[in-house]
């Protein structure tokens, strides 16, 4: 028996969620991203706005000419996850079988859930209602044999489809689309394939694997299976996460070493609060670094002993920034820091000496005030000078491009 797999994925999700709380919002163009005379791009655009040619990664700029009307909106990153977590929350009372691929897409598997609900699309029409009745937001449904045919469904069917494909009926489905539609193709690959005469998925399925994986390497086998709209990767609920990093971009490159070592201090202690709730100390501490020509470094070093300690994830990120900084005298265009290798701490427990057990409750007491008056309450001597060029919230700071835990 075929398999049914559904991909959902929210509509012009920041957008949505913004709605929901400005309802005179609906309807309109609207922008989040931030305000049109700030540096940035268009992280979600209302299909309103889409009309004059506005999508997600447009400079604010160019958006702003194209669409003076939008009304463009900062947005509220915590908002967000946490539509995303209730979004998360009504999928899984459907199927356990349940794999996020980002803030506001998921796949499930459906597989035999015909006769819980009638069909499956009476399934997807069901939980489109529940997200739309208790999150007010519109999602759209792809449903089909595999993940691939099934991501490309919700995708056409936008905004607020439901769209099912046939078992049999997935490469006729797919052939008349451009190329770029599927999954895993991007610009680069989308202007080869223009090179080689081939614009429409059709074309690539009829192509003989050899010369795609002549021109793609593997990638181009896995490019002509799922172009025939074969794709048999199961649906694979999460395991637990590996690393936990923060990252941000300023607002303006920045060579300051005050600024960079605030940031990155900032960044540490909203890691290492991530890592103490996990409650799994780690081995590992990365530095990232991207520079004004948008050259991107990972400095990575192994600590002695695991540790969940912010002043030990700021010292060891603090030692590999210095040393990266010392090679290179670019601009700092973004600098991220993360840890990985996480270990059971019972295994370090008695081996770790009393100034690191102090320093651990230590930044637990924090956490705790932290978690009743707000990030900011407590705040080094370091980071204070953020305030001149972050703005805060009882959150925290306010990052221009904050990004989540991977
Ligand atoms: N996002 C972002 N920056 C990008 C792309 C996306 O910050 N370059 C954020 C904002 C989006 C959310 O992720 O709202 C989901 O991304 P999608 O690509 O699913 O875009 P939307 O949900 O906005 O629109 P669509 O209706 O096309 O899914
Ligand atoms: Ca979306």
């Amino acid at each position: 028996m075929a398999r049914r797999i559904i991909h959902i994925d929210l509509d012009a999700f920041f957008v949505s969620v913004e709605q929901v709380l400005k309802p005179e919002l609906k309807g309109k163009p609207v922008v989040v991203g931030g305000k049109p005379d700030r540096r940035g791009v268009v992280a979600s655009a209302s299909y309103e706005a889409r009309k004059y040619g506005l999508h997600a990664g447009m400079p604010l700029s160019t958006a702003h000419r194209l669409c003076p009307q939008a009304v463009f909106i900062e947005g509220n990153f915590t908002r967000y996850q946490d539509a995303s977590t209730k979004f998360m929350a009504i999928l899984a009372d459907f199927s356990p079988f349940l794999e996020p691929t980002g803030l506001d897409e998921a796949y499930l598997d459906a597989t035999g859930f015909e006769s819980l609900h009638g069909s499956i699309v009476q399934m997807a029409a069901k939980i489109k209602r529940r997200i739309k009745d208790e999150l007010g937001l519109p999602a759209s449904v792809g449903i089909a044999s595999g993940k691939v045919v099934a991501k490309v469904a919700a995708e056409q069917s936008k905004p607020d489809g439901l769209l099912e494909v046939p078992a049999g009926s997935e490469r006729s489905f797919l052939a008349p689309l451009p190329v770029g539609e599927l999954p895993g193709i991007g610009k680069k690959s989308e202007l080869e394939l223009k090179g080689l005469g081939i614009h429409i998925i059709g074309q690539l399925a009829s192509l003989p694997p050899e010369t795609l994986k002549y021109h793609f390497g593997t990638a181009g086998v896995i490019m002509h299976r799922h172009a025939n709209g074969i794709d048999d990767r199961a649906v694979e609920p999460p395991g637990e996460a590996r690393s936990i990093s923060r990252e941000t971009t300023f607002g303006e490159d920045t060579r300051d070493r005050r600024t960079l070592e605030a940031t990155l201090r900032y960044l540490s202690e909203r890691v290492g609060k991530s890592l103490r709730e996990q409650g799994r100390p780690a081995r590992c501490v990365t530095l990232k670094l991207r520079y004004a020509d948008f050259t991107t470094i990972t400095r990575r070093t192994t600590l002695k002993q695991a540790s969940d300690i912010n002043q030990v994830i700021f010292a060891t990120g603090l030692k590999l920034l210095k040393t990266a900084l010392s090679h290179e005298k670019q601009p700092v265009r973004l600098v991220g820091i993360g840890v990985s290798h996480f270990i059971e701490p019972a295994r370090q427990l008695n081996m770790l000496d009393s100034s690191a057990v102090r320093q651990e409750k230590l930044d637990r007491v924090i956490d705790r005030i932290r978690k009743k008056y707000g990030f900011t309450s407590i705040q080094t001597g370091r980071t204070l000078l953020l305030q001149d060029i972050f703005a805060s919230r009882k959150e925290g700071y306010i990052l221009p491009t904050p990004s989540l835990s991977r």
